[in-house]
Order: C-alpha cells, then structure tokens, then sequence
C-alpha cells in the first residue's frame, strides 16, 4: 500500500512563454518574454538597457518556435497520459486570450485553450492552470507594466476571462508563478520594468510587487465567488535559508532573508498581512508601497486553498556587512545579498548542478515542514526538477542524473506525507524540454527530448528519455517503486 494518498496528483508541468512558440499565431499579441533575444543583445534588453519594443533581425529568439507545443498539444499530453499523468500545469499565455492585455478577447486562444483542456479531460488528466507565468503583454508593458496601479484591474479582467471560458472545466488555478523571483531577479525573468525617472528602486520594485500581491488577492476571491468548487493558491519559489554558521549574526540574516524570499509572499497570501520582517527593511530603505484605498480589505479577504510552489534547492546566506559589495549577477538560486543584511554563501554540504545550482532533497523536507508549520494549509509541487545538457543517442537520451536527482527528491516527499504533512501532488520541471528562462534550451529538465536548438530550430520530434519509463514506473507504483 502506498503512502501517498489515492488522489495524489502524479504530474509534470511546462510554461506558454517557454514551450508553446507559435508567437504571433492565432492573432496572439507579444509579450515582453518573446521580445528577448538568446545572442549578444540578451542581457541588455532584460536589463531595460536596450529597448525591446522592435524585434532584431540580426538576432535568434528560441521561444519563437520553442518546442511548438502550440501545434503539437495532442502527441504531447498524449505522452503525458503515457507516462500516467494525473495532472498537468501549464500557463495560459494573456496575449492569446487578450491581445493588447485588455480590451477585445480573441477567440483563436479561447478555442485553443479550450482544446488543451478537454485533450487533458480526455486522458483523465486535471488541467492545473498557471495564471501568470512571466509573460506580461507587451501593450500593458509599454503601459508601465506592474508600476501602474491599474494593473491590478487588469489582471483581474483576465482572471475572470479565464474563469468565465474554463471555469466549467478547471478545478486548479495558480494566481502568479513566482512573483518573488519577478520581484528579486527580474531581469533574470525579462519583464522588469523601471519607470524612466525613478531614483528609489527598490521601492518601485516593491511597489509592483505591492500590485501583484493586491491583483493576486482579489482574482483569488472572484475565483471563488464565480466558482464555488475550484480551488486556487499562489505559486512562488520557495527555498528555505540557512545560515552559513551557528554565528548569531548568521542565524538573523537567515531569518531576513527567509521572510524576504519566502515568507513575505506566503504570509499575503495566507493571512493577508505585510510580513514584519519585511516591512522593517523596507522602511529603513525608504521603499514601503503605497496602498490604495481598498487594498487592505482586498488582502484581508483573499483566502488561498492550497499553496503552489515551485521548489529547486536551499540557499544560504551569512551576515552582509553595510559597506559589502555584492555581485548583482544573481538567478532563482543564487542569493546576491542585501547589503548590511544577508549575502549568498556556497554550502559547501551540498553537490552543484551542471548549471551551477545546488542540490539539496533534504532540504526539500526541512522546505516542506516548515512551509506546513507556518500556513497548516494543503500544498503541491509545481516545480522541482534538474537542468542539464542531455545527448540525444540513437534516438534515446540515458539521463540517469535527472533520475537520481527526482527519485532523491520524491523520497523526501514521501517522508513528508508520512510526517502528515499534506501534500496534494507533485508536477517535476518539466514535462518536456522547453527553453529555460535565462539559459536556452540547452538547459534541459524534460522526460521528453525535443530535438531542437539555441542557433535553429530542429525537427522538432521528440524523444523519451529513460527518465520518462522511470516517471511511468513511479505513477503506476503512486510513489513507492522509486528503483
Ligand atoms: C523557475 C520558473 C520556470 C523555469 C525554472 C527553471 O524559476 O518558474 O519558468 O524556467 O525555474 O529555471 P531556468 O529555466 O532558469 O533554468
């Protein structure tokens, strides 16, 4: 008998902005994502320093084509269903459903939308829908993007677009995928967007994120009012901090930067309130948002079913000293600092990732018990998984690493249940290959080989990966034969 319960929701997950391709397809408007090029001008358009309004013909754009999940939905969740999936997540791309962000609704992405969804129905497969997953349009963009307060009323007309057309449909909704790291990293993401003029940063960036937890609360109460039966919940980055040594100072810059990763976007959610923490190092940094009329209440209101949450390894810090000088080239995994208060700090206990990201299943449990302990609420996986480069041979790839790190990760996850913790599903990164969000598609994590390229885009055919007959045996086994 297994530990896991009956309805565990065995998965895999992708992202519109990183599989669908097909970007200008079925009047589908553009976002900032496809604005970004993988070649030399890459960096300085994330970093706003190099305008990403016109697309370069001197430049590739991998997510253009991506793996073309856009045309090749059926073969693929047919593959899904394959390997057993009782759940698949993926995001809705806003520009497919609304082109200009607001405005006309295009029927073109409803219908597709709509065929995604009842393909999954067809596999007995629940569709885990992602609300937002990095792809802000590019006509709310040029419109200031999360800076501007309508964006709160933006977002909610979209939720309810999709609540309306898909409601009947999909019980699982996740409101923003990661706001944290669009908050922490957002050049890393692509849709940073600093207001010419601005002289305080970090309280523009909180400010958007200020919106965001304000749009994220209010979809999460017309979720329920239009749909008494869905469930709905936030899906940030958690990994939980430790300190680099038992040094006090140690242990109170984990606790920062613990509330200022994690806590922060989980308390919102949760209870509706600022995390204190958070709010203190705000105010010494002159960056505390501004609250409209009405946002307190909004907040207060919200009421998460379940928390989403993507989880790829620890991170450790150790006491920033005020006059500190700290890399600013930081990703979802690498903690920068904060000056005067916390800076990133190599684990020396834990193995790297061929990109460089640490590995830790164990902290994966010490992530899980601590988020059940705070918030006592239902949770589920959205991400977990490890990017690498995978050789294709004779038609298959022996990821034998992505395995060990999977099968690592699913035992804690065992542990876990077994500690009552309750744990609703798991959904690895990713289904199948899709372009990383800052690395290209060399950066691999799917069961399923796509075969195509950074430089151009290949056949498109896909491969199972020995990955994928291992997934198989782990679903039919509902996590027990994890050999
Ligand atoms: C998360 C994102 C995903 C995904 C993943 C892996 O931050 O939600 O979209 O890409 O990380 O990251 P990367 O693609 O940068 O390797």
């Amino acid at each position: 008998m297994s530990v896991f319960p009956e309805s565990f929701l065995w998965g895999g997950a992708l992202a519109a902005n990183q599989s669908e391709g097909a970007f200008r397809e079925g009047d589908k408007g553009l976002t900032t994502v496809d604005m970004i090029p993988h070649g030399e001008h890459r960096m300085a358009v994330k970093l706003g320093l190099e305008k990403r309004f016109q697309l370069r013909d001197d430049e590739f754009y991998p997510s253009h084509e991506a793996t073309d999940f856009y045309h090749r939905y059926k073969e693929d969740i047919k593959l899904m269903a394959e390997m057993g999936f009782k759940t698949y997540r993926f995001s809705i791309a806003w520009t497919r459903l609304i082109p200009n962000g607001t405005g006309e609704v295009n029927q073109a992405g409803i219908d597709h939308y709509n065929d995604v969804i009842n393909t999954c129905l067809e596999y007995n497969i629940e569709p885990l829908v992602t609300m937002f997953h990095f792809d802000m349009p590019d006509a709310l963009d040029k419109r200031g993007s999360w800076s501007n307060p309508e964006s709160v009323d933006w977002f909610v007309n979209f939720a309810k677009v999709m609540f309306e057309n898909f409601g009947d449909r999909v019980k699982y909704w996740l409101t923003i995928n990661e706001q944290n790291m669009l908050t922490l990293v957002g050049p890393i993401i692509g849709t940073l967007r600093i207001p010419e003029g601005t002289t305080n940063v970090l309280k523009e960036v909180y400010q958007q994120n200020h919106h965001m937890l304000v749009a994220q609360a209010k979809a999460m109460v017309l979720c329920h009012e239009m749909l008494p039966n869905a469930k709905i919940g936030p899906a940030p980055n958690i990994s939980y901090v430790y300190p680099a040594s038992c040094k006090p100072e140690d242990i109170l810059a984990a606790q920062e930067f613990n509330a200022i990763r994690n806590w922060l976007y989980l308390d919102m959610a949760v209870y509706g309130k600022y995390n204190n923490l958070v709010w203190t190092y705000l105010e010494e940094n002159d960056a505390t948002p501004t609250f409209a009329e009405g946002d307190e209440e909004a907040m207060k209101n919200a009421h998460p079913d379940f928390i989403g949450f993507n989880y790829y390894s620890t991170a450790t810090v150790q006491k920033a000293a005020a006059d500190d000088k700290l890399d600013p080239g930081a990703d979802q995994q690498s903690s920068r600092g904060e000056a005067g208060y916390y800076k990133g700090y190599a684990n020396p206990n834990l193995k790297k990732t061929e990109f460089g990201w640490e590995i830790d299943p164990d902290g994966f449990l010490a992530t899980m018990r601590e988020m059940y302990s705070r918030y006592h609420l239902p949770m589920i996986v959205t991400e977990n998984g490890l990017g690498a480069y995978d050789t294709l041979e004779e038609g298959r790839v022996h990821d034998n690493y992505r395995i060990a790190y999977l099968r690592a990760h699913i035992e804690q996850l065992h542990k876990a249940v077994t500690e009552n913790i309750e744990m609703m599903g798991y959904c690895p990164w990713s289904a199948i290959d899709l372009v990383s969000t800052h690395e290209g598609i060399r950066k691999r994590y799917g069961f399923i080989y796509v075969d195509t390229t950074d430089e151009e885009v290949g056949t498109l055919d896909r491969y199972k990966k020995d990955s994928f007959y291992w997934y198989k045996k782990v679903i039919e086994s509902n996590g027990e034969n994890l050999d």
